[in-house]
């Protein structure tokens, strides 16, 4: 029993070693899922070369196909908590590299019906393009009472690589203007188009 055991523990040690040897990043963060419309066409886990001061790693997205027609997210999901009925900021750093098309923080709070997230924002109308050191960005959304979840995450669409460090969750005070867009207003309007 033991000899076998020790065998699997060996092939499994060997695997594990392996990984890294392909160019891979090894772990995906505890508590973090790989998704997107094309998440194998991405490389995503830890990073221990490029993090921000005062820790061991950051978290990496990177394209790994010449060409890629979709995006791909590291992303995680939770319970709202103490956030319903709040307004709150979701703040990140974000550091990117060679993008061809871009990269953002994202939010969204999901209510009862799937199909009807109750706030979003993805950045796409302040996207990260290019090469960018070290910036930090913001996502204001409110979390109606009936939110059930926040889902946030980075994404980088096209080719390239980004990387994500101390995102951070505070409650902010309604003078604090919100960055997306409410899904559900609260009644029908501008029905004439003249606005
Ligand atoms: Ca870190």
């Amino acid at each position: 029993m033991t000899s076998s055991k020790g065998f699997v523990l060996t092939i499994a040690a060997l695997c594990a070693l392996a990984v890294p040897a392909l160019g891979a990043f090894a772990d995906l963060p505890a508590g973090w899922i790989k998704a997107g419309t094309h998440p194998a066409e991405y490389d995503m886990g830890l990073d221990q070369t490029i993090r921000r001061e005062g820790g061991k790693s950051s978290a990496t997205v990177k394209s790994i196909v010449p060409t890629t027609q979709g995006f791909g997210t590291l992303m995680q999901m939770s319970q709202v908590g103490e956030y319903a009925g709040k307004r709150i900021r979701l703040s990140g750093w974000v550091k990117s590299e060679k993008l061809t098309d871009w990269a953002g923080l994202w939010l969204r709070i999901d209510g009862p019906n799937p199909l009807a997230p109750l706030g979003f924002d993805n950045m796409g109308g302040r996207p990260i393009k290019g090469t960018t050191d070290w910036t930090r960005y913001e996502i204001v959304l409110d979390v109606p009472a009936e939110a059930q979840r926040l889902a946030f995450g980075l994404l980088v669409s096209g080719g390239g690589q980004a990387w994500m460090d101390d995102l951070k969750f505070e409650v902010v005070p309604t003078t604090v203007k919100t960055t997306g867009a409410a899904l559900a207003p609260p009644a029908p309007s501008n029905l004439n188009f003249e606005k």
